[in-house]
């Protein structure tokens, strides 16, 4: 681990400061202004290729120093964290690196482009938990207060046996066959595509809230624009075309229908082709005692179906999840007074930090996500295979 004395400081260097980078900042910054914790984060360095462009991130989103090559930044004596906020294809050089050098990893979502890269990221994030070094997989949506909420509802027992759960994750950014070839649409920088990039939130959502993990998959995946032109300029979910095209090597939607370890039966859907949506990210789960709905466009409700309530009263009940008793809200405002996305991404850094602080293994591990991956994994097989039943390995 770094050597100096850090003085109640996790010294933080993040790699990509794109949309993902500016999320986490974001997070960085305000987590210990809301949160009492152990130990405070010091935005210390960023790392990008370009050096014009990393230096206006750095000053924008509150880093102290920019690196533009992100080994040098691994490799510094005073960065205890390593938080990976670039493309897929380069996690797991990125976080191999990391880990070996004794740093704290936080990785974005997906784990890796493949299961063999996540199975890599597993065994180094296990070699060096042994000296105290943990790590992190940044699914951010489990932190949202009204999906951990329904976590403990379901873990109360609130909705019985759970049976059902459908989940879909509706976006609409690359409808325009015009809208060029970004990095997310390319297999060799994404892995996969909606698959991946929002398939990946609903299954580990969807694993977590109900404590069941998938089995099982049948699935369809579809391409639906070919050819695209090739990018002059890109950043995040934005770009501009220029004149050339080239082939799109992801899916543009991912369906599929799976097995849960406890019995109940789902169905997913990941798609950029929803016409109208733009981050529509819905859970439905129905239990034997009750049902929830979660929908990321009202993040702070919850939809409750409680099936033991008088035949006379029976109904959804929208919970608003803005009480100090719900989690993560007592740090926030007086009741009522609601969040939004990025307090999921606060909340993400105020539990990698209390872990880190007080040696725990945060949630969700390398191994949580290489699960994930086997998952998405399952998907590509089945669709190929053309929707036939494949299993998850264990
Ligand atoms: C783009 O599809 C994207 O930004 C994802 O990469 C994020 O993980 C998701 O939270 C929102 O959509």
């Amino acid at each position: 681990m770094s050597s100096s004395d850090t003085n109640g400081e996790l010294r933080v260097g993040m790699v990509g400061y794109a949309f993902m980078g500016a999320a986490h900042s974001q997070a960085w910054r305000t987590v210990n202004r809301a949160f009492d914790l152990p130990v405070r984060a010091r935005m210390t360095a960023v790392a990008g290729r370009d050096d014009a462009k990393v230096r206006a991130a750095a000053a924008q989103l509150g880093w102290e120093r920019t690196y533009t090559d992100w080994r040098e930044l691994v490799a510094a004596d005073d960065i205890d964290v390593v938080d990976i906020c670039t493309p897929g294809d380069s996690h797991c050089e990125i976080a191999l690196a990391a880990l070996a050098a004794g740093k704290h990893v936080l990785c974005e979502k997906p784990l890796a482009n493949t299961v063999e890269e996540a199975r890599a990221m597993v065994a180094a994030a296990e070699t060096a938990r042994a000296s105290g070094v943990r790590s992190m997989a940044g699914f951010n949506y489990r932190r949202v207060p009204a999906v951990a909420y329904l976590k403990q509802l379901i873990a109360g027992g609130r909705l019985g046996t759970v049976r059902h759960v459908r989940a879909v994750y509706l976006q609409d950014w690359i409808i325009d066959p015009q809208f060029p070839l970004v990095w997310r649409l390319q297999k060799e920088k994404s892995g996969s595509g909606a698959l991946g990039d929002i398939g990946s939130h609903i299954v580990d959502l969807t694993q977590y809230v109900t404590g069941q993990s998938i089995t099982g998959v049948s699935a369809v995946t579809e391409t639906f624009i070919k050819e695209r032109p090739l990018p002059s300029a890109s950043s995040g979910l934005s770009a501009e075309s220029s004149t050339e095209t080239g082939q799109v090597t992801v899916d543009d939607a991912a369906l599929f229908l799976a097995r849960l370890s406890g019995g109940a039966v789902a169905t997913y859907e990941a798609t950029r082709f929803a016409t109208g949506r733009k981050n529509g990210l819905r859970v439905e789960v129905n239990g034997s005692l009750g049902s929830a709905v979660f929908d990321l466009e009202r993040l702070n409700e919850l939809e409750f179906y409680d099936a033991n309530r008088p035949g006379a009263e029976q109904g959804f009940t929208r919970i608003l999840v803005t009480e100090g008793e719900h989690p993560y809200m007592a740090a926030w405002w007086p009741p009522g007074h609601i969040i939004g996305y990025e307090h999921s991404f606060t909340h993400q850094m105020r539990d990698f930090l209390e872990a880190v602080a007080v040696g725990k293994d945060p949630e969700p591990s390398f191994a949580d996500a290489l699960q994930v991956q086997q998952v998405l994994d399952a998907v590509e097989k089945s669709a190929s295979a053309g929707s036939g039943w494949t299993t998850v390995p264990e």
